[in-house]
C-alpha cells in the first residue's frame, strides 16, 4: 500500500508547518502552507481546516477590475498606507495567466515593495487560475484561513473582475473594490450582464486620463438601476471615488471608506458566503467521489456514446446517479 501511495502527488514530502508557526507569522511556514494547500496535500488541507476554527481576525479586501485597470498600483498604494498605520498585510493576487507564461507580472509589481519598512508586514503570494484541479475558490477560502489565523491585520486578494471563478471570491471578501477606468468601455457592461459583482466601493482610476466624470454619472446611473438585485447587502450606500493609482492620489479617502465599510452589519453576508463554501466543497467533493465510482473511463465510454448519438447527456447522468446510488455505504 505505501508504494502506492508514494506515487500520490497530494502526499507530503515534507511535513507541514505548524499551526504555531502559522499562528506567529513565520513567512516560510506560510509559504510552505500555501503551497500544499495548492497542490492539495491532504495534510495542508487538514491543517487549514484546523486553522478556520480560529476567531475572525484579518479583514479580507477584493480588489478586482478588467486587466490594467491598475489594480495592482492601487494594491502597492493601500499597502503603503497601511503599513504606515503598523498595519499588517497579506496579499494574494490572483493571476489569470498560465504558471508557465507571464505568471509573474503582478508578482513582480508588488514584491518591489519589500523595503525595510515593509519588511516581516507584508506577505505576498500570487496564485495562477488555471490549473487548480480542486476549484480555485476552495483554494482561495483555505488560504484565507490561514491569514486570518496568522492575524494579518489586512488580507488583500486581486483578482481579475470576469467570469464565474470572480464572482464566488468575492463572496469570500468582507470589502469588495471594483476597479474601473475612464478609458475601459467593457466594465460597465460586464457588471451589467452580471459576468462581474457590483462590490461595495467603486473605484474610477485613472482618472487624470479624459472621462473621468462622464464615467462616474454612467456609473451612478447604471448602480440606480442595478443595486436593488445587488445580493449584497442594502444598507451601506455604495461609494463612487475617484484615484490616480500611479499617483497616490484618493487612496487616503479609499482606505477610509474600507474602514467605513468594516463597520456596517455584514451577518447575512458571512452566512451567504459560508453556504456558497459548503456548496464548492459539496460540488468538488460529489464529483470526486462520483467519479472514483463510476471507474476513470466512464467520461470517455459516455462522452462516445452521445457524440455517437446512442445516448443523451440526462440520460448519461440519469445512468451514472442510478449506479452512485445503489452503492453500499461507506463502512464506518
Ligand atoms: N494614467 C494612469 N495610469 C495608471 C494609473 N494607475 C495605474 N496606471 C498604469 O496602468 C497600467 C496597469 O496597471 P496595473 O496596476 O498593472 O493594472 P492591473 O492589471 O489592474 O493590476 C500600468 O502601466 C500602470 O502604470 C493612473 O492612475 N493613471
Ligand atoms: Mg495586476
Amino acid at each position: 500500500m505505501s508504494n502506492v501511495s508514494c506515487l500520490m502527488t497530494n502526499v507530503s514530502l515534507t511535513p507541514m508547518p505548524t499551526s504555531h508557526a502559522i499562528k506567529n507569522r513565520d513567512f516560510v511556514a506560510l509559504a510552505r502552507l500555501i503551497s500544499g494547500i495548492e497542490n492539495e496535500d491532504e495534510q495542508a488541507l487538514q491543517n487549514a481546516d484546523e486553522l478556520s476554527l480560529e476567531p475572525k481576525y484579518s479583514r479580507v479586501l477584493g480588489i478586482t477590475g478588467l486587466p490594467g485597470a491598475g489594480k495592482s498600483t492601487l494594491v502597492n498604494q493601500l499597502i503603503k498606507l497601511m503599513v504606515k498605520e503598523d498595519k499588517t498585510v497579506a496579499v494574494l493576487a490572483i493571476d489569470p495567466t498560465s504558471p508557465f507564461t507571464g505568471g509573474a507580472v503582478l508578482g513582480d509589481r508588488i514584491r518591489f515593495l519589500n523595503t525595510d519598512e515593509t519588511d516581516g508586514k507584508v506577505f505576498f503570494r500570487s496564485m495562477a487560475s488555471r490549473g487548480h484541479h480542486g476549484g480555485l475558490s476552495n483554494s482561495t477560502a483555505d488560504i484565507l484561513q490561514v491569514f486570518n489565523a496568522a492575524q494579518f491585520d489586512y488580507v488583500i486578494i486581486e483578482t481579475v473582475g470576469a467570469g464565474q471563478l470572480e464572482v464566488d471570491i468575492a463572496y469570500l471578501t468582507d470589502t469588495l473594490v471594483n476597479v474601473l477606468t475612464p478609458e475601459a468601455g467593457d466594465d460597465i457592461q460586464a457588471i451589467k450582464a452580471g459576468i462581474m459583482e457590483i462590490g461595495d466601493i467603486f473605484v474610477i482610476n485613472k482618472s487624470d486620463l479624459p472621462g473621468a466624470d462622464r464615467k462616474l454619472s454612467q456609473l451612478q446611473s447604471m448602480l440606480d438601476d442595478v443595486k436593488p438585485k445587488s445580493s449584497r447587502e442594502k444598507t451601506w450606500e455604495i461609494p463612487v471615488l475617484k484615484t490616480q493609482a500611479e499617483q497616490g492620489c484618493g487612496i487616503d479617502e479609499l482606505l477610509k471608506r474600507i474602514k467605513e465599510h468594516a463597520t456596517t452589519t455584514r451577518t447575512d453576508r458571512d452566512t451567504t458566503r459560508i453556504g456558497q463554501h459548503l456548496k464548492d466543497l459539496l460540488e468538488q467533493g460529489f464529483q470526486l467521489k462520483a467519479l472514483n465510482i463510476l471507474g476513470p473511463s466512464w467520461v470517455d465510454e459516455q462522452a462516445k456514446k452521445i457524440q455517437a448519438h446512442l445516448l443523451t447527456p440526462r440520460q448519461a447522468i440519469q445512468q451514472a446517479f442510478d449506479l452512485i446510488f445503489s452503492q453500499p455505504k461507506d463502512q464506518p
